[in-house]
């Protein structure tokens, strides 16, 4: 079956939303009914198949999936042998070491000698072996955040988005081990035909990524200062430049990043540039 991409995306939790969301964005259209394990596209050689995120590296290993969505401290924890090919830039969290408030601590040396539970002991293990701390580890599968209230560790260390669970626990960050984000992973042999799959879909998905940091700018600027106007706005070759109604003005278009617009705004109010319109990009194909 060497005509059709399978895709391994988790069935229920955080990445799901995102995952489908990126797949429907692609212009792929696929319905996960609730309780189903596989789908197929419509408009596009890919097969679904949901499933437990902690699974989904396994079976991209084992080549019974050929692609996977998953969060990348379950692809370096789990240490399975996939390819790693983009960065998807959704599920973006953390993983970190957290001690009740009341603890003070000035120094991963502090670890040293504290019992820590987790459900990321290879994570955690590469940290301690890093900074040479000795502390004992237990592994849990879930509420990891309950550990020290009731007595199981001293530390904890988990998953953290926006620190509210740590929060309302009476825990404290205390150090970041590994910064995580969904990534697509790929199986380490695929075929010419799939490997052509998957880069139809890094292509519509990079794509989506580029547009998302860029808008389209259009302004209106007197005909003279034009060369200014365009000095600053150099678009994706060259800005389009057309002519207004009123003579001696001229309609200006370009493609900017989003994150240089604040900066340049009064340089371009400065060379007479007025009725900025700034919109979205929904794909951008370079
Ligand atoms: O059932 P299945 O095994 O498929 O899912 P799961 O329960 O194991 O994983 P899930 O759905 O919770 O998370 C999937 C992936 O999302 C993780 O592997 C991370 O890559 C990513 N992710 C992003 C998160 C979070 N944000 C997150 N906040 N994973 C877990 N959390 C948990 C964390 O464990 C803690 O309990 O949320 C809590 C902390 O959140 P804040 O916002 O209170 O800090
Ligand atoms: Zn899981």
């Amino acid at each position: 079956m060497d005509n059709i991409l399978r895709l391994a995306v988790q069935k229920s939790g955080r990445l799901s939303e995102g995952s489908m969301k990126l797949i429907r964005s692609c212009g792929i259209n696929v319905s996960n009914g609730i309780g189903k394990l596989k789908a197929k596209a419509a408009n596009f050689p890919i097969e679904f198949f949901f499933l437990r995120d902690d699974d989904i590296p396994g079976y991209v290993a084992d080549g019974v999936a050929d692609i996977g969505i998953v969060g990348e401290n379950v692809i370096v924890e789990k240490g399975k042998p996939v390819n790693s090919v983009h960065k998807l830039g959704f599920s973006k969290c953390r993983l970190s070491i957290a001690l009740e408030k009341s603890v003070e601590y000035t120094g991963p040396n502090d670890l040293d000698g504290m019992s820590i539970a987790t459900s990321y002991p290879n994570l955690l293990g590469r940290f301690l072996e890093d900074n040479k701390i000795n502390a004992s580890v237990h592994e849990i599968s879930g509420s990891v955040e309950i550990a020290p209230s009731i007595g199981l560790a001293k530390a904890v260390c988990d998953i953290v988005s926006s620190g509210s669970t740590l929060f309302t626990n009476g825990l404290k960050e205390v150090e970041t081990i590994f910064y995580s984000e969904a990534v697509m992973i790929a199986n380490k042999q695929l075929s010419t035909e799939k490997q052509d799959i998957l880069d139809k879909l890094l292509f519509r998905i990079k794509s989506l990524q580029q547009a998302k940091n860029s808008k389209y700018i259009l302004l209106n600027a007197p005909e003279e200062n034009v060369d200014e106007v365009i000095a600053q706005l150099p678009g994706m070759r060259s800005p389009t430049v057309l002519p207004l109604a009123q003579k001696g003005w001229v309609s200006v278009h370009s493609v900017i990043n989003e994150n240089d617009f604040w900066e340049k705004i009064e340089d371009l109010k400065a060379a007479g540039a007025e009725g900025i319109l700034v919109v979205p990009i929904e794909k951008m194909i370079l």
